[in-house]
C-alpha cells in the first residue's frame, strides 16, 4: 500500500526540474558557490573561461545550473 502512494506523490509532485543562470562581476563568487551547493564544500577555483553547467539534486528537484564567466575579456565593451 505504501509503495502505491509513494508512487502516486512521486507521479503528482516528484522529480521537478529547474535551470538556473548565475550571473554576476568577476570575482563575485558565482564558482564558489556552485560548487559549494554540488559537493558541500568550499573548493578553491579559477577564473571561469566561458561557462561551467553544473546539475544540483536538491530534494526532488533536479537544478541545472549554468555559471557564466565575469571577466572583463569576455564582456561586451561599450
Ligand atoms: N572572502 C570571500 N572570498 C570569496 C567568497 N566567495 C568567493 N571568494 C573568493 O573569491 C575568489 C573568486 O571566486 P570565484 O568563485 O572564482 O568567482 P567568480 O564569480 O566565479 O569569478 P569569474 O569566474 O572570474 O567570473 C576566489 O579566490 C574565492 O575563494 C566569499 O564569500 N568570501
Ligand atoms: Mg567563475
Amino acid at each position: 500500500m505504501g509503495i502505491v502512494f509513494t508512487r502516486l506523490f512521486s507521479s503528482l509532485f516528484g522529480n521537478k526540474e529547474g535551470r538556473i543562470l548565475v550571473l554576476g562581476l568577476d570575482n563575485a563568487g558565482k564558482t564558489t558557490i556552485l560548487y559549494r551547493l554540488q559537493m558541500g564544500e568550499v573548493m578553491s577555483t579559477i577564473p571561469t573561461i566561458g561557462f561551467n553547467v553544473e546539475t544540483v539534486q536538491y530534494n526532488n528537484i533536479k537544478f541545472q545550473v549554468w555559471d557564466l564567466g565575469g571577466q572583463t575579456s569576455i564582456r561586451r565593451k561599450s
